[in-house]
């Protein structure tokens, strides 16, 4: 028997941005584009319990978001923070498992099989993982305990927020057996509507499916879906190396059109970011110039090269890609390089 974890961040953009303004705590708040007086465009990314309360949640339109609670807090999205939180999280929670599996920026599997024994365990060591990262890192989690994965992160989603469960491999079936199909991790709301209308609305329907009706229609897997719907899922929780860009960023002191001083920062970014393309030798073949300027809109820059590793070749792009595209009547805030579309030259795998 196995005991996977799923370990996954509270309202994590939000939660990251109350590390930083704590003044925020107890206020709803929400990360995402700017509302504009309702008038804004694009999405809210995530908020936080308090703000749900309120209806608003992931994904919805920032202007339905304000319609909602336009006293909210809303917060501009600040993804190089959110990343160095998140690894901050992540070298905590690595050595609790035998195999570790980031699978976004804020969530993880462990398999716990080999660290612990039993269910009882399991269960402290969740406590401990949860509560070192709430104590050492300021953010609360919630975490899934299972004999697979489906079932972990299942669980994690009924621990939420800020709790623990537990489903052992004997509960499984009744723990599944109620919740509808698009609640099975792995099937996603396109697949979950197809299923819904062959007549399979929830687990249990699903786990009794006929299987060669379902393999017409999906292939494989059809086959896999009724596992999961039996609460059988044996994929392996995966170490993933592959890394899919390397970036830096730096805020100036002062806002500047400076193109000197722009260029001394660009080849600083740039030999930050070649320490870690040689760490994890890889060749790249796109490099991007990101512009915040001091009204925080943000320009993003790419041009892709021939494929190499060289840090002349970023300080070059970045350069033309600035003298080409910045607003000189603006001043810029923060620059950004990164480099992306990686080949490993680490023996012959691949790591787009
Ligand atoms: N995210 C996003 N767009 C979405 C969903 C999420 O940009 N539609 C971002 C913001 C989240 C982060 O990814 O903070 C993590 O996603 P989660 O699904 O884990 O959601 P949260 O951590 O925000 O909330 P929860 O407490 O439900 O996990
Ligand atoms: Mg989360
Ligand atoms: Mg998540």
């Amino acid at each position: 028997m196995r005991i996977i974890m799923l370990i996954d961040m509270d309202y994590f953009y939000v939660a990251c941005e109350e590390l930083r303004h704590p003044e925020i705590k107890d206020k709803p708040a929400v990360v995402g584009m700017d509302p504009r007086d309702g008038k804004g465009r694009g999405v809210v990314m995530t908020c936080n319990y308090l703000a749900r309360e309120f209806g608003i949640h992931s994904g919805m339109p920032i202007s339905m978001a304000y319609k909602a609670k336009s006293d909210a807090i809303f917060l501009p999205v600040d993804f190089d923070y959110y990343e160095k939180v998140s690894k901050g999280i992540m070298d905590l929670i690595k050595p609790y498992g035998t195999k570790f599996e980031q699978v976004s920026v804020d969530e993880a599997f462990i398999d716990a099989t080999g660290k612990v024994s039993d269910y009882t365990g399991a269960q402290i060591l969740a406590k401990r993982i949860h509560d070192r990262i709430l104590s050492e890192i300021g953010i609360r989690c919630s975490i899934g305990i299972g004999p697979n994965k489906l079932i972990s992160k299942m669980a994690c989603e009924k621990a939420k927020p800020n709790g623990i469960k537990l489903v052992k491999e004997e509960d499984v079936k009744g723990f599944i057996s109620g919740m509808d199909v698009e609640s099975l991790y792995g099937i996603g709301s396109k697949t979950a509507q197809r299923l819904r209308k062959m007549g399979y609305a929830t687990a249990a329907q699903l786990a009794k499916a006929n299987e060669m009706k379902l393999i017409d229609e999906f292939g494989m897997f059809g086959h896999e879906a009724i596992m999961f719907a039996n609460g059988i899922d044996e994929r392996e929780v995966t170490e993933n190396y592959d890394i899919k860009s390397i970036g830096r960023e730096l805020t100036f002191e002062e806002n500047t059109n400076d193109e000197k001083e722009v260029e001394k920062t660009i080849e600083k970014l740039s030999a930050e970011v070649m320490k870690e393309v040689a760490k994890n030798q890889v060749s790249f073949k796109t490099v991007t110039l990101k512009l915040r300027y001091g009204d925080f809109t943000e320009h993003i820059h790419s041009k892709s090269i021939r494929l190499t590793n060289e840090m002349t070749a970023i300080v070059d792009t970045c350069k033309e890609l600035y003298k080409r595209s910045v607003d000189v009547t603006r001043k810029v805030r923060k620059i950004g390089v990164r480099v992306s579309n990686f080949t490993s030259y680490k023996g012959q795998r691949k790591i787009i």
